[in-house]
């Protein structure tokens, strides 16, 4: 579909730029008072980058229904045609995480030239044994990995080498597991034999890691199993990233912990452990509730930004996270709710970037602990929009991506050309 997006975000441009250079010449002179180089931190809110998930660009769904949007992406090439038009527009997203089999190509070589002709790459893969898939032999419904049986687990191992060796062909880096397996009911499983199943499985994936790369394994709390989860948090993720080697790292997703944890105590945990493989962005008010990062908390990812940061600051030995998004969109437009959520997770990036770390080192040696809230308040209400639209602008992207989006007409267009498929019914994504 042609659209012509430079000349839209130029039309933005002409609308918005006087005033983004009078916000942004006036926060560069607050900055400056703080001591610091707006120019600089423009420099690193414009080599931030964030992944998106292909399963994010349709629309999602819940236990109960899915309500399928207009021009939902029918196949993996029309999710990464969607993915494009995200990093298009906001600059900060040039990867895409895969979900396979739901992505699995015909011809991989053919997915990753389409990708890399729209200035992608396929970075990460995500293996699926928490459904069942049609034609499969045996099947996962009371677990995968750490199943009972050998075979069960021998076919979601075999599933694993698989999206490792096709991610090879996609020129993928990294490869992250995250099962559904666990127990509904007290007794179902032995819960330390099921771990050291899981452990068993994972070690024979682990072996089965190209040079260079990585392996992710992301625990949650609950959820589709009920009342345990195998790898139900970071401290059994811990373990079993140490007990497989230094290629494995925990992968936290915002989601999978229980209400009013403290995420960033667990990020400053993994990262002093050197075990902090990444994360998957998203918001919850309950739950695994997948909502838009920064929707509900957007303190708590400041403050987790603020741990990554210091971390970066510090060099930290490994310290290499790997950045993702993983939500799912039920009431918005999913390209929407990414290029927002994109931005969302850059803000916290740059706001923990104007932290007086100095500042803060001395008001914990003194205990001052309204001085080193102040401190971390101060670069948290920091509107760093001009910021964000800066780094943006000279980057080729939009001031406004959702208006320039929206007056692109994008999604009617599509609506024409993808009907919706009515087939599928309630899921998480
Ligand atoms: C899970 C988890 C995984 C994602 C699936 C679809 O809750 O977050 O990362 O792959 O959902
Ligand atoms: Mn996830
Ligand atoms: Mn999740």
């Amino acid at each position: 579909m042609a659209i012509a997006w430079d000349a839209l975000i130029e039309e933005d441009r002409r609308r918005s730029e006087a005033a983004l250079l009078d916000d942004y010449e006036h926060l560069g002179r607050q900055l400056a008072r703080r001591g610091i180089d707006i120019t600089a931190v423009q420099a690193r809110a414009a080599a931030f980058v964030v992944a998106v998930p292909s399963w994010g660009v349709a629309t999602g769904g819940t236990r109960f229904a899915r309500f399928p949007g207009p021009g939902e992406p029918r196949n993996v090439f029309e999710k990464i045609a969607d993915c494009g038009v995200i990093n298009r527009l906001v600059r900060i997203t040039p990867d895409i995480s895969l979900h396979i089999p739901w992505d699995e190509p015909d011809d991989p070589a053919a997915l990753r030239s389409f990708a890399a002709e729209r200035g992608l790459t396929l970075g990460t893969t995500n293996s699926n044994t928490f459904e069942d898939q049609p034609g499969q032999a045996l099947s996962y419904k009371y677990g995968s990995l750490s199943h009972t049986d050998p075979a069960v687990r021998a076919q979601a191992i075999e599933h694993n080498r698989h999206c490792i060796e096709l991610g090879v062909k996609l020129g993928a880096r990294a490869h992250s597991i995250w099962i559904g397996d666990g127990g509904n009911f007290p007794g179902q499983q032995h819960v330390r034999r099921a771990l050291d199943r899981y452990l068993d499985s994972l070690r024979a994936i682990y072996a089965a890691l190209p040079p260079g790369w990585r392996l992710f394994i992301e625990h949650k709390l609950y959820e589709p199993a009920f009342y345990s989860t195998v790898l139900n948090d970071w401290g059994v993720s811990y373990y079993c990233a140490r007990e497989l080697g230094p290629l494995a790292f925990s992968l936290v997703d915002f989601g999978h912990h229980a209400p009013n944890v403290n995420v960033e105590m667990i990020v400053a945990r993994l990262i002093q452990f050197g075990k902090l493989g990444g994360f998957h962005f998203n918001d919850s008010q309950y739950g695994d509730d997948d909502l838009d990062a920064g929707s509900i908390k957007p303190f708590q990812l400041f403050l987790v930004f603020n741990e990554l940061v210091d971390a970066e600051l510090e060099r930290v030995a490994g310290f290499d996270p790997c950045y993702m998004l993983d939500q799912s969109h039920n009431v918005t437009d999913p390209i929407e709710s990414l290029m927002v959520s994109a931005m969302e997770v850059q803000r916290a990036y740059v706001q923990a970037c104007l932290v007086d770390r100095a500042a803060l080192a001395e008001h914990q040696e003194r205990n001052d602990a309204v001085m080193a809230l102040a401190t971390l308040k101060q670069a948290f209400t920091t509107d760093v929009a001009s910021i964000l639209a800066m780094a943006r602008h000279a980057r080729g992207g939009a001031i406004n991506p959702v208006a320039v989006y929206r007056d692109s007409r994008y999604r009617q267009q599509l609506a024409k050309g993808r009907p919706a498929d009515t087939r599928r019914g309630g899921g998480i994504v």
